[in-house]
């Protein structure tokens, strides 16, 4: 039986890669930081099934020890500050946790076991202003963001420990990608979860930042299933991962809004507090290469994604059979219903 280490289990991508992990037969450690409350809601489901182990990106030497007392054959990085407005306020610890917190990764498998295989969760927003569409693995990176600038720190540190320690090491750049278990803060749950408070009677209004900006959303599940197809190759590449179709964030209102018979212009107000001081206006990925080395391709639609959140979230606002691992909270005494 193999062993994986996630980092970032309790996130978005660290509960679905668990869960196909599992399903593949591995037994699954996570590492989680330290909190002084529960963070576990996604994983939930899998306690039973996971081993879950402290450790944090900040501190070396608890890295070291995990790999040591685990030994893992594969080691998938997701943990990370991830959300791009937060690296605004935060840029020190953003760089801390999601740029050096690689380097400490690759130095724990560096010294205590070089030969399992690292997966680095890079991402799209590494290509920040558009210098070539779509983006592949050859674009060059320009990022907007004190995130962007971190993960391009990742990505390249990733590359250069594979080409100085010859390390299984291997970089995912991923784009957007989004499911019923995306965190509440970003565009798409944001979205989905609004509308279904709209409907609910539960709010009034969705206020949103930039409608232009455009994304190359796809659905999570799929892409976690690329990261393991990266470490199961003979040779470490990085593999750019994406639908190949874009939106704007005015199309997704227009979509999400329409799955419940609403029209978006009627609750969707700009709020300029939300405009963000530099944007990555147009993301489209082009995976060709992914397809043709790992035989990976995505399997559900942005529509279809839209359309499946939308409903858990009307699910989950109502109580009623939500699918597992969603977060968030349920209406409270704040919400204003929508006939006052
Ligand atoms: P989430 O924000 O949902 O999860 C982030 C995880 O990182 C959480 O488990 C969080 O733990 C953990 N974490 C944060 N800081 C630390 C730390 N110092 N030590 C240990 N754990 C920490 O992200 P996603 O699941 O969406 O994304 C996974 C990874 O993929 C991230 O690195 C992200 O930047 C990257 N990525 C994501 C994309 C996407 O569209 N989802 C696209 C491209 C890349 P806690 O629960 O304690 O907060
Ligand atoms: P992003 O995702 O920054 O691409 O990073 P997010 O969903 O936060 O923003 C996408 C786009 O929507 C615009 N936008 C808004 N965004 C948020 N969050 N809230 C709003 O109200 C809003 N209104 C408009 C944004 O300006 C932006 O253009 C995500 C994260 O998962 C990263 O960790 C990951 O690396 C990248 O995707 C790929």
């Amino acid at each position: 039986m193999k062993t994986a280490l996630i980092t970032g289990i309790t996130g978005q991508d660290g509960s679905y890669l668990a869960e196909f992990l599992l399903e593949q037969g591995y037994r699954v450690v996570g590492m989680q930081r330290r909190s002084s409350t529960e963070t576990v809601g996604r994983i939930a489901h899998l306690l039973d099934r996971i081993e879950l182990v402290q450790g944090d990106l900040l501190d070396q030497l608890s890295l070291i020890e995990i790999v040591k007392q685990y030994q893992p054959d594969e080691v998938y990085n997701l943990a990370a500050q991830s959300f791009v407005p937060t690296s605004w306020q935060q840029p020190v610890l953003t760089g801390e946790f999601t740029a050096l917190g690689v380097t400490r990764m690759l130095e724990a498998i560096r010294l205590v076991k070089p030969d399992a295989k690292f997966y680095q969760a890079s991402s799209s927003e590494m290509f920040g202003k558009v210098r070539e569409v779509p983006q592949r693995e050859t674009t060059p990176f320009y990022p907007r963001s004190p995130y962007g600038v971190s993960k391009v720190y990742g990505h390249w540190i990733t590359v250069n420990y594979r080409e100085s320690y010859d390390l299984f090491a291997v970089s995912g750049i991923l784009f957007n990608h989004e499911s019923e278990r995306r965190g509440l803060e970003f565009v798409t749950r944001k979205v989905t979860h609004g509308v279904a408070k709209i409907k609910l009677g539960l709010a009034r209004e969705l206020r949103l930042g930039n409608l232009d900006a455009q994304r190359d959303w796809g659905y999570a599940p799929d892409y976690v299933r690329a990261m393991w197809l990266m470490l199961q190759q003979d040779q470490p590449d990085d593999f750019v991962i994406a639908t190949g179709r874009t939106h704007s964030v005015r199309r997704l209102c227009e979509i999400a809004f329409g799955c419940v018979g609403l029209d978006w212009r009627d609750y969707v107000v700009v709020d300029p507090l939300l405009i963000r001081p530099a944007e990555v206006d147009l993301l489209v990925g082009d995976a060709s290469k992914a397809r043709a080395v790992l035989g990976w391709e995505p399997t559900v639609s942005f529509e279809e994604m839209i359309e499946r959140m939308v409903d858990a979230d009307l699910r989950f606002l109502r109580g009623d059979g939500a699918p597992p691992g969603m977060v968030g909270s349920p209406p409270c005494a704040s919400d204003r219903p929508a006939a006052s």
